[in-house]
């Protein structure tokens, strides 16, 4: 089943957005390093239309530098935006994006005009740790689980750029089941919405795959699992998840991966690349024209009933 979360507070800042959308000149979309493809929200890209954009990629620190870079390249190439990698751990790079917004701004470079910046991105991808972070001041609310920021806050910077930060915002309908996965392993959606299970399992295949040599470190393990279920059981054993009688706790198990992955006590991890991308971009495709091509033969079903039903 695919992982849906849009709860009315969603529908009402997206509602929002397109209503200050003509008072602001230009878009920070915060992405997740870990997901930079999955944490682009379709109908924000919708919006904003030809509005100039910073994609900002935060949250490096959690990420793997080396894929970091390619998703750099990538959007840079393809998609002709501007886009940089940033981490609350490192302060100076950020306080390098009002330069590079005012470079968007040719005949505002003097620094006399405002230049209006709308900060949007996915839930708890850091838009308000990052206003934070330029004003150098506590001045938006943050916090480690998505939807703390309930409603549009404007901050206004010395260097006269206006910020205004903007509630986390999902969209009605994840169509690629391994996006939604990947942003509830990464803390975009409420854990309520999500069974940790599924995550999990997923996350713990994914790892196998792409970095098994930051499982065997982190788990003590002699060599790389078979597949994900004895991955499972392996990190129950190592962390002294056993129920009495013996078996292993692979609910607690699979609490410990996703937390694990969540801080970044496994290194750096990029949970998704632009190949991944484009494959899974085609089976979503392809899985739509199926549906669509569904939908009319039932139409025309229906129909055949109709007039049967009529010549009798
Ligand atoms: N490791 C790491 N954590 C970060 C970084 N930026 C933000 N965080 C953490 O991510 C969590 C969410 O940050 P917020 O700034 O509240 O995120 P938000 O996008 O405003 O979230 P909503 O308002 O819920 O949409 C907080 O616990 C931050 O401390 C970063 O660069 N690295
Ligand atoms: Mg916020």
């Amino acid at each position: 089943m695919n992982i849906q979360w849009f709860p009315g507070h969603m529908h009402k800042a997206i509602k929002e957005i397109k209503e200050t959308l003509s008072k602001v000149d230009m878009f920070i979309e915060v992405l997740d390093a870990r997901i930079p493809y999955s944490s682009q929200n379709p109908v924000l890209q919708q919006v904003r239309g030809e509005k100039p954009c910073l994609q900002v990629l935060t949250k490096s620190d959690l990420a793997d530098p080396i894929e970091t870079k390619q998703w750099l390249e990538y959007i840079l190439e393809q998609q002709n935006t501007q886009c940089r990698a940033i981490s609350m751990r490192r302060r100076g790079e950020i306080k390098k994006l009002t330069g590079v917004c005012r470079g968007l701004f040719s005949h505002k470079a003097n620094g006399l005009e405002a230049i209006k910046v709308m900060i949007v991105g996915i839930p708890n991808v850091g838009k308000s740790s990052l206003i934070n972070a330029l004003s150098g001041r506590v001045i938006a609310k943050t916090g480690n689980e998505p939807a703390v920021t309930k409603r549009q806050q404007r901050i206004e910077l010395d260097n006269n750029i206006i910020l205004l930060d903007t509630p986390g915002v999902l969209w009605p309908n994840i169509e690629n089941p391994y996006s939604g996965l990947r942003l509830g392993i990464t803390g975009a959606i409420k854990d309520t919405a999500i069974h940790y299970n599924n995550l999990a399992y997923y996350a713990a295949e994914l790892l196998l795959d792409r970095y098994p040599s930051l499982l065997i470190a982190r788990y003590k393990l002699d060599q790389v699992p078979h597949d994900n279920e004895q991955l499972m059981e392996q990190i129950a054993r190592y962390r002294g998840a056993i129920k009495t009688g013996g078996k292993v706790d692979l609910e607690r198990a699979c609490n410990i991966l996703i937390n694990d992955v969540r801080s970044g006590a496994l290194g750096g991890l990029t949970l998704e690349t632009p190949q991944m991308m484009q494959a899974e971009q085609l089976e979503v495709e392809k899985q739509r024209a199926e549906k669509e091509q569904e939908k009319q033969r039932l139409k025309a079903e229906r129909k055949k009933r109709f007039k049967n039903r009529q010549s009798h």
